[in-house]
Order: C-alpha cells, then sequence, then structure tokens
C-alpha cells in the first residue's frame, strides 16, 4: 500500500457556509486540489457526504443537509496511479446557533451616584462564540430613548433605582442582553450660608454697649435654617435662638470676636462672625467741695470721686502755683483771692475731661 505523503496529491476544499440550520445548502469546491507529481492528474473526485446519500462524483458540487447533526463529508480523490487521498470537512447543521455574550463595563465601576449622575458604558468586552457581535443598543431604564454603538454616555437627572439593559446582535441576528442596576440618590445635603450683620455698624461703641446681631441674610439653598446659635466673644454664655436676631450688652471693654453658628435642616452648619469694639465710656470729671468759699486761711476737701469713667490718675491745679493728684485732695488758700481750681482725669485708654470748680477766699 502506499500512503498519502508518498502519493503526491494535495486536496484543496473549499465548503461554504460550513454551519448553519437545516436545511442547509453547502457549496463544496475541489479544483484547487494538485497534485506534487506534474506528471500524474488528478483523475476522480468523490464525495461522501455522511448522511447516507448517494456519493457524488464532481470537482465541484453542492449537497442540502436535512437533518441536524455534525456531517464529516469525507472527499476522496484519485490519481491516474490509482493512488487515493481523503479529506474530511466537518459541517455543523443546526438550529441552535450560538447567541452572543453581553457584557457592560461601567464608569464609574460602582454605578452609585448623586443627581445628576453622570455615566459611561463600554459594550466592547461582548463575544459571540461562532460570529461576532456586530450590534449594540443600550436601554437606560429612565425613559429615555434607546442608544446605539459599543460605547455610551448617560445623565441621569432623577433619584432612583434604574435598570440599565444591553442587547448585543451577532452576524446571524442572534441577540444577547445583560443587564445592570445603577442608583442614582439625592444630590449630597448642602450647608447653609451665614451672614452677619450688626447694629450698630460698624460695631464699635461705649461700654455697655448694646449691639443688635442679625443673621437674617443667612442662606440655605436646599433646606431650611432652624436655629441660630450665638456667641458674644466676650466670655458670656452662648445663646441659641430660633429667631434669626439677637442682642447682647457689652458690660466689658475690649475687642471682642463674635459669631453666628447656623444651622439647617440637615444639622448641617456654617459660622459668620464680626469683630465688637467696646471702649470705655468717655471719662467725666466731677468735683464736689465742702466749701466754696470763706476767710483765708481756709481749707478746702476737694473730691473727684463723683467722676465717672475708668479713671486712671486725677490731676488738680489750685490755681496758685501749686498741684496735687488723688481722687481727694485738701488744699489751704492763705491769701484773698478768687482761684479757679481745676480737675483734670484721664481714662486708661487716655481720654481726659476737665471740671473746674470756683473757690472764693476773702
Ligand atoms: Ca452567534
Ligand atoms: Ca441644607
Amino acid at each position: 500500500m502506499v500512503t498519502s505523503d508518498e502519493v503526491g496529491i494535495m486536496p484543496k476544499v473549499v465548503a461554504s457556509p460550513l454551519k448553519g440550520s437545516s436545511p442547509l445548502k453547502v457549496t463544496f469546491n475541489a479544483s484547487g486540489s494538485t497534485h506534487t507529481n506534474e506528471d500524474r492528474s488528478l483523475m476522480l473526485f468523490e464525495w461522501d457526504f455522511g448522511d447516507g446519500s448517494e456519493l457524488i462524483r464532481a470537482r465541484e458540487t453542492s449537497h442540502t443537509f436535512r437533518e441536524d447533526g455534525i456531517y464529516e463529508i469525507i472527499l476522496t480523490i484519485t490519481d491516474d496511479n490509482e493512488n487515493t487521498k481523503q479529506e474530511v470537512i466537518e459541517i455543523v447543521v443546526s438550529e441552535e446557533l450560538l447567541t452572543p455574550e453581553a457584557k457592560i463595563i461601567p464608569t464609574p465601576a460602582i454605578l452609585v451616584g448623586s443627581v445628576p449622575f453622570d455615566i459611561s458604558l463600554d459594550g466592547t468586552t461582548s463575544i459571540d462564540n461562532d460570529g461576532e457581535v456586530v450590534g449594540y443598543t443600550w436601554s437606560f431604564g429612565d425613559g429615555s430613548p434607546k442608544e446605539v454603538g459599543p460605547t455610551v454616555t448617560h445623565t441621569y437627572n432623577e433619584v432612583g433605582d434604574y435598570t440599565i439593559t444591553l442587547e448585543v446582535t451577532d452576524n446571524d441576528e442572534k441577540k444577547g442582553t445583560t443587564s445592570t442596576i445603577v442608583v442614582v440618590r439625592e444630590k449630597d445635603p448642602a450647608a447653609p450660608i451665614a451672614q452677619l450683620t450688626t447694629s450698630p455698624t460698624p460695631p464699635q461703641g461705649e461700654i455697655p454697649f448694646l449691639v443688635t446681631f442679625d443673621a437674617s441674610e443667612s442662606t440655605d439653598e436646599d433646606g431650611t435654617i432652624l436655629s441660630y446659635l450665638w456667641s458674644f466673644g466676650d466670655d458670656t454664655k452662648d445663646v441659641q435662638t430660633t429667631s434669626p436676631t439677637t442682642t447682647h450688652k457689652y458690660e466689658k471693654v475690649g475687642i471682642w470676636p463674635a459669631t453666628v453658628k447656623v444651622f439647617d435642616n440637615d444639622n448641617l452648619s456654617s459660622v459668620a462672625n464680626v469683630t465688637i469694639a467696646v471702649n470705655s465710656s468717655a471719662p467725666e470729671a466731677f468735683i464736689e467741695t465742702n466749701k466754696t468759699s470763706g476767710y483765708s486761711p481756709i481749707r478746702i476737701t476737694f473730691d473727684a470721686s463723683g467722676s465717672s469713667g475708668d479713671i486712671a490718675s486725677y490731676s488738680w491745679n489750685f490755681d496758685d502755683d501749686t498741684s496735687d493728684s488723688g481722687i481727694v485732695v485738701q488744699h489751704t488758700f492763705n491769701k484773698k483771692g478768687t482761684y479757679s481750681v481745676t480737675l483734670n482725669i484721664e481714662d486708661a485708654q487716655g481720654q481726659v475731661d476737665t471740671e473746674e470748680v470756683t473757690i472764693t477766699v476773702r
């Protein structure tokens, strides 16, 4: 026996299609077969279609397969030396073409977000094991129109859970679908914006300084402001109100950082502040004497304790080339005359005041 490899017959078969649903007509063409020995010629082409039908002798033929099955078609080529060689072609006849498998790759990978939620979807990893994916149709589950294409983008503007579906179509018009859920949440709540004004403005005044605070210009874009926490900066207790205004009386001299913290219905808050300048009141000099006239020599007590203010110094001039200091002083006038006694006071802030009393000495 001569083995095929020594025969030199080189079969070449083109069959189309190789698969399909019944009845499946397949054309076979072996006319491209050759012989390695140019002196030999290919005499006989005989086809066995594997379904019990008659053998067919032809270089080209066709056959219709009527039953589902996997057929091994055997072509036997015989040369002019009666050597033979066989070639086997497999034909699959089945109703069941493979459906493509849809796959979605979303961005972001976790489809949870707040409105407006922008996503992109990639269907290009979808596969078809017996063909190729040729069409992509997306539905977004929110009533918006379907879109086609291997990749799409979409924006969800309403809160809800939606089903995204990708339907892919293969070259046999077989379809495969997959779906995924997107969760669209409320926008994250916004904090209120605190605003604070005072009356008077600017908030500078003398002790006791009454200030009206007004936070009514505060806003909350997605809710309402429910309360106001006031801190006056002067070591007094904080005050919480539901009213946007309050008042505070400053009893201490100083520069005080006052704040209001406004709270919305989500218990979110923000702070506004203002600096309060509280000055001491201007000092007012006041002189009390035990007498204002008399015969010389006369001793008079001058008392400045009725003066008001945060007084740091008291200085006296007795109009007779003498002076003294202190809240209460005594002075003796030895000569007749009329004396303008003056008191000068100065407070810690350098504010001054003067008072005068006339003493008549006879
Ligand atoms: Ca397919
Ligand atoms: Ca809010």
